[in-house]
């Protein structure tokens, strides 16, 4: 008698094992599927903001099916490893895995499936850099951006709704600057750095790119959602970084030449864009107009 104890305990202890984690994934299967739909499965946006923009969902949608990718291969990977570690564990001294070393096929197929998988994602990211990247010729907006330590300016260029060639709105890094665009019409912006290298990204968007001095670099969007955005630096670019903050309003065209009349009242307009730091009257992390 006393000698088949040991073997009926472990045994025991397997099933009470097996029970507590097949209950446990019963569970959080349950909690996890309860609290969403299909359609909440399939629209998942692994953190990725609503697209503000007509350019914005084909970001949205690389960013989310390369995610699905990413977890599918996850789960093919975390699968084998499991199963290895339980099929072939070592069950006694005696009994001990087969130890294999060179697998030739094994090793051609884990050399060649990375290489495709490569290929497929920058299949995928250049076709829509392709469409984000795409501009026509006759924007109907075009703003200066700039970007310097540590605020922006935005030059609104050749609007029919105010009596000069330039109207414009400069933050410092005391007071953050409102971006205004109108709805549904395409908006240019060429983006000028007179320092160091700065990103501008409206979140909403999904879209940034680097303000690199010395070069212009474009974009254009067709924000086609009304709000409020919030914008910012996303390049490190020194101190006040941090403070490299703006805000997006999309209005109607009504509300755009209203807001770009006030700048022209307030005499915030010129004959060319203000695209130095001195004319921007911002300095280092301090507003030179007197106040900190
Ligand atoms: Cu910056």
């Amino acid at each position: 008698m006393g000698q088949h104890l040991p073997v009926a305990r472990p045994r025991l202890r397997v099933r009470v094992v097996r029970r507590l984690v097949l209950g446990a994934l019963l569970g959080s299967a349950v909690l996890v599927l309860g609290a969403c739909s299909v359609d909440d499965v399939v629209n998942f946006g692994w953190a990725m903001p609503d697209p503000a923009t007509e350019q914005g969902p084909h970001i949205y949608e690389l960013w989310r099916w390369s995610w699905w990718a990413a977890m599918a291969t996850g789960a093919v990977v975390w699968a084998l490893i499991f199963w290895v570690i339980w099929r072939y564990r070592r069950r006694s001294d005696e009994d001990v895995p087969v130890q294999t070393r060179y697998n030739l096929p094994l090793e051609i197929f884990y050399t060649i499936a990375p290489i495709m998988m490569v290929i497929v994602f920058f299949y995928w990211t250049v076709t829509v850099q392709n469409v984000v990247l795409a501009e026509v010729d006759d924007p109907d907006v075009t703003v200066e951006v700039v970007g310097q330590q540590w605020s922006w300016t935005f030059n609104y260029m050749d609007e029919d709704a105010v009596d000069a060639p330039v109207v414009y709105a400069a933050g410092t890094a005391s007071q953050i600057p409102t971006l205004w665009l109108p709805k549904d019409e395409t908006v240019h912006f060429n983006l000028h750095s007179p320092d160091v290298i700065h990103s501008f990204w409206v979140v909403g968007f999904l879209m940034k790119m680097d303000v690199v001095p010395g070069r212009v670099n474009s974009f254009q969007v067709t924000p086609n959602v009304e709000g409020t955005f919030k914008g910012k630096c996303a390049e490190l670019c020194g101190t006040y970084h941090s403070r490299m903050l703006f805000d997006v309003n999309v209005v109607s065209r009504a509300e755009y030449d209203a807001y770009l009349q006030s700048l022209y009242d307030l005499g915030n307009f010129s004959d060319t864009p203000l695209l130095g730091g001195s004319d921007a009257r911002t300095q280092a992390g301090l507003n030179t107009n007197g106040d900190h």
